[in-house]
């Protein structure tokens, strides 16, 4: 029985956290029930807003929406993204009218919580205060906060034949062009006006375990530590910090990691992930990584960096193989 932590606070992106944050409750609820069906253990999760997009009038948070719908038993299980029994009349209306982006999946369901926040945001709320008011009808189980108030976008920069190098935002290049315009790099447009927002960084000191499941670590990840502070709370932590593979055998699980590593020459292995983030004890991110048991002849290699490494089975394939993964992300990390 792994002894549960009191306080948890993972790093999320959209769909790859969500999934191991189902996993992780789902562990925690077993090992540290609170009776009703929950778990004692307070989870944190700061979620990226790097993706964050205003499309057609209304703010799109997609992995903030990505954590609460599928932590609240909303998401589509084949998308993995927006709402279950989606329809999208709203969307193809916008078509008809020949109005852009035409390459946007606004689903009618999802369209309330962007006019919500849309309208609270205007109306003089954080988004801090809005995400709470959705999580309300969500409950999904955890203290959901965006890395950010402030607005802090990722886009891509490309060059193609006909345009020219150019910066597209982060949504176009992954959902218009399927990540296959090769990106030359990424920039976070307002990163630098771009503050934690309010209990971020308390919720990187004043807990017993920071985890870095396996989401983007360029976009996801790499864009939550983009925003100043958050890097440095994370080296100075007393938590131990411990992080998840997001490539498996030289491949990412899912998504395009790849195509985001490649931009900035980063190869697509574990090994090569966990020496991006560094180890802590030179000045680096984590403590500890677990690699997949294809990628166990990495270990040794990781380990002389000086982050402990265990090779364990890493794919997400149901709740019981993802909270296997948080059990062993929780003994290795606090062992
Ligand atoms: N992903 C797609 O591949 N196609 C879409 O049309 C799309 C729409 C969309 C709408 C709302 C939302 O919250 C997410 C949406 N996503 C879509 C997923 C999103 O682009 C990605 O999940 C993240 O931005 C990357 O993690």
């Amino acid at each position: 029985m792994t002894s549960a932590p009191a306080r948890v606070t993972v790093l999320s992106g959209g769909i790859g956290g969500a999934r191991f944050l189902v996993g992780l409750l789902a562990h925690l609820r077993q090992v540290n029930p609170d009776g009703q069906g929950g778990t004692l253990t307070a989870v944190t999760v700061i979620g990226n807003t790097g993706d964050d997009i205003w499309v057609h009038g209304v703010r799109v948070c997609p992995d903030l929406d990505t954590v609460m719908y599928t932590l609240g038993d909303g998401i589509s299980r084949e998308r993995g993204w927006g709402r279950e029994g989606e329809t999208f009349s709203a969307k193809d209306e916008l078509a008809a009218y020949g109005v852009e982006p035409t390459w946007f999946g606004l689903g009618d369901k999802d369209l309330a919580t962007h006019l919500i926040r849309t309208q609270s945001l205007q109306s003089g709320f954080t988004l801090t205060e809005v995400t709470a008011a959705l999580c309300d009808r969500w409950q999904p189980g955890v203290t959901l906060l965006p890395m950010s108030n402030e607005r802090a976008e990722t886009h891509v920069v490309v060059e193609t034949e006909d345009e020219g190098r150019r910066a597209i935002h982060f949504q176009e290049w992954w959902i218009r062009y399927r990540a296959s315009l090769p990106a030359q790099g990424f920039v976070m447009v307002g990163i630098d006006e771009a503050k934690p927002a309010p209990g971020v960084l308390e919720a990187i000191h004043d807990t017993d375990l920071v985890i870095l499941p396996p989401s983007n670590p360029v976009v996801s990840i790499g864009a939550i530590l983009q925003v100043p502070g958050i890097a440095e709370a994370i080296r100075t932590t007393k938590a131990p910090v411990v992080g998840l593979s997001p490539i498996v055998g030289d491949a990412p699980v899912r998504g395009m990691a790849d195509a985001c590593l490649t931009a900035l020459n980063i190869e697509t292995t574990a090994t090569a992930v966990a020496l991006h983030y560094g180890a802590r004890s030179n000045g680096g991110l984590i403590d500890a990584w677990l690699v997949d048991t294809q990628d166990a002849l990495s270990v040794a290699v990781i380990e002389e960096s000086g982050i402990r490494t265990r090779a364990i089975p890493l794919m997400m394939t149901d709740v019981d193989a993802t909270a296997a993964m948080a059990a062993q992300a929780i003994d290795f990390a606090t062992s």
